[in-house]
């Protein structure tokens, strides 16, 4: 039997959280013969910590036998230590009226925190994926804390997109899903994201040539995946969580499956235009388990290249919003 992997979730208690933890819990996430401890972390509201308790009496109702242990807390010393993978998931949301700027401020205190907690006292190999939104700049706000953990550890999930494109070129070309390859995400998880449709291909031929309508694929492609959680909470009225969940399963799994090849937010570096210093969405290839190299081939058209520059101002001027936090 390997040993237990610690699986440090915050926002433990809220709705992707409970979509997500039991399938962490039976292997989904990292297989069928690893092992977890659950370090469930959530806000310090005694009707929250109560609710969490709730989850894990649930957890411990399944039974699953790969499931070790599971720490209540919201003490992010306690919850982060020794974790091999940190999900962050808790964020505060956007309430009535509230200006975005003021949004990535309330959010760049707790993720400049629990950015500090995690270097301080994560495990050696720890690993970050951030779903709380803004999820790019909420990652690159970690990141900034970290002096022990490179830059690379720290990822943003924009699987949740890419799954959204994927099914959305699928519908459209009247085929099974598994015949969609290789959508990539690029930039932000934001409306301005570009679901790069060129580079995707349906039953091995370019999807361009499959579906035949590049005013489609320019237009109402582009909008429905990059405005599918407004959709969704217009139909629900509430934001995506199983969804959400199951991407985030997808996301780490990729990152833990050499050779797989997905889109992920990462530290730019420059890559495809992008600012050096904003966190990404681009096509990455995972090298051995929690490492990625990034797939930097592939050549964007005209229309590509300003939806990158839009997406990528977008990322700056969320970078410029908490420039004096991350100083
Ligand atoms: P919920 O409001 O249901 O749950 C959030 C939970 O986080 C709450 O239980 C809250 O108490 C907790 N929390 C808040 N601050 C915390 C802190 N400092 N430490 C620990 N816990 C804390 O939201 P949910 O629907 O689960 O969504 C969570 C986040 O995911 C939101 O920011 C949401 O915008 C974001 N999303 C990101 C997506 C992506 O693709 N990147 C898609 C889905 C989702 O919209």
């Amino acid at each position: 039997m390997k040993a237990p992997l610690r699986v440090a979730v915050t926002g433990a208690a809220g709705q992707i959280g409970y979509s997500l933890l039991f399938r962490v819990a039976s292997g989904a996430m990292f297989g069928p013969d690893q092992p977890v401890i659950l370090q469930l972390i959530e806000a310090p509201i005694e009707k929250v910590m109560k609710a969490l308790e709730g989850v894990a009496m649930e957890l411990d109702d399944c039974a699953f036998p790969l499931l070790k242990g599971i720490v209540q807390t919201s003490d992010a010393s306690v919850g982060f230590k020794d974790a091999n993978w940190c999900l962050l998931i808790g964020a505060k949301p956007r309430g009535p009226g509230m200006e975005r700027a003021d949004l990535l401020k309330d959010n760049g205190k707790i993720f400049i925190e629990q950015g500090r907690i995690i270097d301080a006292v994560a495990a050696a190999d720890a690993r970050i994926a951030v779903v709380g939104n803004p999820a790019n700049t909420n990652c690159m706000i970690a990141a900034s804390q970290a002096k022990r953990l490179s830059a690379d550890r720290f990822t943003a999930m924009v699987r949740l997109d890419q799954n959204r494109a994927q099914t959305q070129l699928a519908k459209k070309a009247g085929v099974d899903l598994t015949a969609v390859k290789n959508i990539f995400i690029y930039g932000n998880h934001s409306p301005t994201m570009f679901p790069a449709y060129a580079h995707a291909t349906i039953g091995g031929k370019a999807s361009a040539e499959v579906i035949n309508d590049t005013a489609w694929l320019q237009g109402p492609f582009c909008e429905t995946v990059g405005k599918r959680g407004a959709a969704i909470i217009a139909a629900r009225g509430l934001s995506s969580a199983a969804s959400a969940a199951n991407a985030l399963v997808d996301h780490v799994h990729s990152l833990v499956t050499p050779g797989a090849i997905h889109s992920v937010a990462v530290k730019s570096n420059g890559h495809y235009g992008f600012d050096a210093n904003v966190w990404a969405g681009m096509p990455v290839r995972t090298t051995t388990p929690g490492s990625y190299e990034v797939i930097t081939g592939y050549a964007m058209d005209d229309f590509a290249k300003s939806k990158l520059a839009t997406t990528n101002k977008e990322l700056m001027e969320e970078r410029a919003f908490v420039a004096d936090m991350i100083k």
